[in-house]
């Protein structure tokens, strides 16, 4: 194995090929204006700043031909598949209500859509979670088995929620993650930096944290 990226708490070795891009929950509903994340209070600016690192990591990945792989956190519109305890969550809006771009987090709906500047390509699976993790009740790891992946760079919304989840539930079941600390968002400035110390402690405890440029520069 030849490559590596420059990654904190240590360089990280992969093989492109059993190597995966996972894009978490780049949906409207979280990162643009009038979705779900506005109306829990937010400022989804504080999110929007990953989508051109994203962007750029995104099409890197796809010209070496790593298996992508989009999530979208959602429910079915009868929501028989969300929690009672999720749907009484939020104190100012709710799973399943009408907003500006449909009803929030609902498969099907405009805002549960994942965003037009990373959305996906044909072949490209998307992982549709009823959770935050995006293991939880998914063929996630059925996939990333079959295509033989070990190692997952991590991208996406929010830090220390639907990421931080995600790379915890990898890690248990023998996955490298790796963070592009500047390719995933936060709609609290604190969350976001802990979220990300909390992976890469007592020697990369879940993972490893690294940037854009530097998975960049490994992945070519
Ligand atoms: C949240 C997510 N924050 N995708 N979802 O509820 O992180």
């Amino acid at each position: 194995m030849t490559h590596a990226f420059d990654a904190q708490p240590f360089a990280l070795p992969f093989d492109p090929k059993s190597t995966a891009l996972v894009m978490i929950d780049m949906q409207r509903d979280f990162v643009e204006a009038g979705g779900f994340g506005e109306a829990l209070g937010n400022d989804v600016s504080l999110v929007r700043s990953a989508i051109e690192p994203c962007k750029r990591v995104l099409d890197v990945a796809r010209q070496e031909g790593l298996l992508v792989i989009h999530t979208r956190e959602g429910h079915r519109p009868d929501l028989t598949d969300c929690p009672p305890a999720k749907l009484t969550r939020g104190g100012k809006t709710f799973i399943g209500e009408a907003g500006p771009m449909g009803r929030t987090l609902v498969r099907g709906e405009a805002g549960h859509d994942i965003i037009p500047e990373l959305y996906p390509i044909a072949g490209e699976p998307i992982i549709d979670k009823p959770g935050k993790g995006a293991f939880y009740q998914t063929d996630l790891h059925l996939i990333l088995q079959n295509s033989g992946i070990k190692t997952l760079i991590v991208c996406g919304v929010t830090t220390e929620v639907c990421v931080n989840t995600t790379v915890r539930e990898a890690n248990d079941r023998g996955y490298e993650c790796i963070i592009p600390e500047d390719c995933v968002g936060s709609y609290f400035p604190e969350f976001q930096k802990y979220a990300l110390e909390m992976i890469k402690a007592q020697g990369a405890i879940f993972g490893w944290v690294s940037d854009a440029n530097n998975i960049i520069k490994g992945l070519k």
